[in-house]
């Protein structure tokens, strides 16, 4: 058996990264870089057809897209009481929120990130930062009303969903008043990035 998963920690590696330590596996960590063309030679293209990370290959079963990858090793290593949604509530959650992080709230998300921090100074377009913002209220009032009445997003216990939600959330950190009238989201978000699983998946 093996496990390989492709990409730095510092990208949208993360994501299986972070599940992969919250399950205690054993994995090889190919930190394939996101600049300098390392994801487009042929190898990596064989691996990933669209030449971005991170990708996870199981023992030869190839998987790609962020959100599948945690997704996917969550259900694949799932032990009782471990992140894996155990019940069709929670694999409706694990779901839809990891849907609806991608669809709805990762473009604005990266956006902040980028024009805020990420991009060197003299690249940074504060207007498209501002704009971005401006969308990303209307989902943290979803996040902050869904977690009026759970301290997770599937729940009392921390599962994949967190994984999967706070790992875009945090790209909006450099916004600085987007979270001010969402205590919950603050509360839940800080939980989530102080689990030691996070920092480890990090620190790589
Ligand atoms: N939707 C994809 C996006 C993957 C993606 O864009 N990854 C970036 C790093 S975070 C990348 O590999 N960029 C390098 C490139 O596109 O050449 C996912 O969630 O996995």
């Amino acid at each position: 058996m093996s496990l390989k998963i492709y990409g730095i920690s510092a990208s949208r590696a993360i994501r299986p990264l972070w599940v992969a330590e919250e399950l205690g596996l054993s994995y090889e960590h190919v930190p394939v870089p996101y600049q300098g063309g390392a994801t487009r030679t042929p190898e990596f293209l064989a691996l990933n057809p669209n030449g971005h990370i991170p990708v996870v290959d199981d023992d030869g079963i190839i998987v790609w897209e962020s959100m599948a990858c945690a997704l996917y090793l969550a259900r694949r290593y799932a032990t009782p009481g471990s992140i894996a949604p155990q019940t069709p509530q929670e694999e409706a959650d694990a779901l839809r929120w990891s849907f609806w992080t991608v669809t709805e709230v990762e473009k604005d998300a990266l956006t902040v990130l980028m024009h805020r921090l990420g991009l060197p100074p003299e690249q940074r377009k504060p207007e498209l930062a501002v704009a971005a913002e401006k969308h990303l209220v209307a989902d943290v009032r979803v996040l902050e009303q869904h977690l009026q009445t759970r301290t997770y997003m599937a729940g009392e216990r921390f599962t994949v969903a967190d994984v999967t939600v706070a790992s875009v959330m945090f790209w909006t950190g450099p916004a600085a008043t987007l979270l001010e009238s969402a205590p919950r989201t603050q509360a839940w978000l800080k939980a989530c990035l102080e689990r030691p699983a996070y920092r480890r998946a990090k620190a790589r």
